[in-house]
């Protein structure tokens, strides 16, 4: 929403936005030590002296989100503070959606903010956030406000308990502290070896974020606009961290994940080592058990049932919508309504026979280890989207259902030439320059919010160092010839797959494609005659840079409003790309070997809104608007290939052979 506004504003004005610097300092006034007392004075007393229900003017529905909220608030049922949240707790998450619709409803700067201090006190912290996050994602009113990193807000969902623990000693010990954190797990299962992965921070945020941008909950009744291609989006992001754990697992000599089934046993347990700020340790599972039903969630009958149901409709081509008329999937839009269908959200046509297969899943295994709430556990690492793909369980789960999208992105028919052609274009060559190295460097964040303090104490310096993976610069460059006497508007693709599979057994063309990694996509116009494109990777619109710390954000709201200066924080506005640093999967000290790809198509017949082709940026979540591109997602790589010759022989493509390496440098923490 937020950088299609900006583009198209850029584009008609040249004008360049500033962030407003008072809400920017509310917002983060509003998460700072979010458990603890409020620390800005002003925003302070407005907790007790705002009066959320005092005008009904300054609501966009009349007030009734605020009187429903008010109403649960004085009958006590909301609940309680210093309690774990999950927003699959069907429960907490319509406390929290509560929440949501007062803020999103309020019509002027001082409601929003108003109450949000009136009900920071008030409801429980973590339903609190989550209301937070969404309504300043969504709301017209914060375009432009930078959200704090997820991960300086809630450490406890980011990191391990033993640094959680000295987190705590430190703080009582009044020791300023730089804790390092490990990786969970012991270098006897295998699995660790890819744990940077899981437990990356920022691609842990990435996925949070995702999820806030495009939630199952999102209901177009209550909303003012529709998410573009959400089932489809849904599809092609957890289908890219699907295969791109594959590629991690391959550069370090693990074999790619197989999908788990409600039938098989569970072979991989998963002991967290993570714990929740109230609510004790996240619950573990042991190798090896067999799906139980899980009380009050699903029996692992129904589990296989809306499988086949799903399955079912892939194989007839169409949906049973709830009036029993059917939906035709058998095209490019078939995805859209597979995703909504499998996570499934209020856009699916049918929840009643098609189920939730995605979200219920979900819980069924976060729940495994303690299935009939014997123990009173609280619930697992699975149903929360910061810890979910901590446990590789996670992405066997995800390859299960990735493999249901693949079975219906074959079904379709493969692209033509003359689909895939763009007549006068060829792109003669595609080759990288400069090392395509990755390497681990140390990331410090501050666990100051993971700890309790009051307002007389002084705060001492905490943090952690964790390693993480990062890339040398690297540029492609692209030679195309345009024969067409006139300039073109051209979209490049670029995408990159392993070449070999574990047993060094080179991938298909099928194969490869369906594993092919996203790097970039952008538009280029492309004169007459002979073209170079030089495409450097930090400038891949598909990644976000690092969000600056929390305590930047503070001080650069802070200076900014005491001084009445601007505040430029655009660039961090989305959160919603995996960070840049993360665009090469890691490779190893052979060099890994992938085939990257350019595939160039007509920009005119893609672009899916006007005057985009003006500006060479590019979006990839199309959010409030349009998605600019009108290619499926993976295009032209997600379907089946019938005939090699097809792609082969398509002037508008090339490849070349490029490795990664690793030679296992970590940058240390100073
Ligand atoms: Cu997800």
């Amino acid at each position: 929403m937020k950088a299609i506004v900006l583009l198209c504003l850029l584009a008609f004005t040249g004008l360049v936005f500033a962030s407003d610097p008072h809400k920017q300092h509310d917002v983060n006034y509003m998460l700072w030590k979010v458990n603890e007392e409020m620390r800005d004075p002003a925003m302070k007393a407005l907790e007790d002296s705002f009066d959320p229900e005092g005008a009904s003017a300054h609501y966009d529905d009349g007030g009734a989100s605020i009187h429903k909220l008010m109403q649960e608030l004085q009958q006590h049922r909301l609940l309680e503070q210093k309690h774990w949240f999950s927003l699959f707790n069907t429960r907490q998450r319509h406390e929290a959606l509560m929440l949501y619709d007062v803020l999103e409803h309020s019509s002027d700067w001082a409601t929003f903010t108003g109450n949000a201090a009136y009900f920071r006190k008030r409801m429980n912290e973590g339903e609190f956030v989550y209301a937070l996050y969404a309504a300043v994602l969504h709301s017209s009113l914060t375009q432009h406000v930078v959200l704090p990193p997820l991960y300086e807000v809630t450490p406890h969902m980011f990191t391990n308990s033993e640094v959680i623990t000295e987190a705590y000693r430190a703080k009582m010990t009044q020791t300023p502290a730089k804790i390092k954190s490990s990786f969970t797990g012991s270098q006897s299962n295998p699995e660790q070896r890819v744990a940077y992965f899981g437990e990356d921070i920022g691609m842990n945020t990435h996925h949070v974020m995702w999820h806030l941008e495009f939630p199952f909950w999102w209901d177009d009744s209550h909303e003012s606009h529709h998410l573009d291609r959400k089932g489809e989006n849904f599809f092609w992001v957890h289908h890219q961290l699907t295969v791109r754990f594959d590629a991690e697992r391959l550069s370090n000599h693990l074999a790619p994940v197989e999908e788990l089934h409600w039938e098989d046993p569970i072979h991989e347990g998963f002991a967290p080592h993570t714990m929740y700020k109230y609510g004790g340790n996240f619950p573990s599972r042991p190798d090896e058990i067999i799906f139980e039903d899980v009380d009050g969630v699903a029996r692992v009958r129904d589990m296989i049932i809306t499988e086949n149901r799903i399955r079912d409709a892939i194989a007839h081509g169409y949906v049973t919508a709830k009036d029993g008329s059917k939906i035709n999937i058998r095209d490019s839009h078939g995805i859209d309504v597979l995703g909504d269908i499998i996570e499934s959200s209020t856009y699916s046509p049918n929840t009643q026979y098609y189920g939730a297969l995605h979200n219920t899943a979900h819980v069924m295994l976060g729940r495994q280890g303690d299935p009939h709430g014997k123990y009173d556990l609280p619930p697992g690492v699975l149903e929360h989207f910061e810890t979910a793909t901590r446990d590789p369980a996670f992405f066997r789960l995800h390859k299960y259902m990735d493999n249901i999208f693949k079975e219906h992105k074959h079904s379709l028919p493969a692209y033509t030439k003359e689909e895939l052609e763009f007549t006068g274009v060829a792109v003669d060559s595609i080759g990288v320059e400069g090392p395509l190295e990755t390497y681990f460097e140390d990331f410090e964040y501050s666990l100051l919010n993971a700890v309790d303090d009051t307002v007389e104490i002084d705060d001492v310096e905490i943090s952690t160092f964790v390693p993480r993976l990062n890339h040398k610069d690297f540029s492609v460059n692209i030679d195309v010839t345009n024969n067409n006497g006139a300039t073109v508007d051209g979209t490049v693709r670029i995408f990159a797959y392993p070449r070999f599979d574990n047993n060094h057994v080179k991938f298909t063309l099928n194969e490869g494609f369906w594993n092919a990694i996203e790097l970039d996509k952008f538009w280029v116009k492309l004169s007459p005659g002979a073209n170079h494109i030089v495409r450097k990777s930090s400038e891949s619109t598909l990644t976000v840079p690092d969000v600056p710390s929390f305590k930047s954000l503070i001080e650069q709201a802070d200076a900014a409003v005491a001084g009445g200066s601007d505040l430029h924080l655009e660039e961090f506005e989305s959160a919603l790309g995996l960070p840049n640093r993360f665009l090469v999967p890691k490779g190893n000290s052979n060099g890994m070997e992938f085939v990257l790809i350019a595939f160039i198509s007509d920009g005119k017949a893609d672009a899916a809104v006007e005057n985009l082709h003006t500006n060479t940026e590019f979006n990839h979540y199309g959010l409030e608007g349009k998605y600019p591109d009108n290619r499926p997602h993976g295009y032209p790589l997600d379907r089946h290939i019938d005939d090699e010759r097809v792609i082969h022989e398509l002037p508008n493509w090339s490849h070349s052979i490029v490795k990664v390496f690793n030679h296992g440098e970590h940058i240390h923490h100073n």
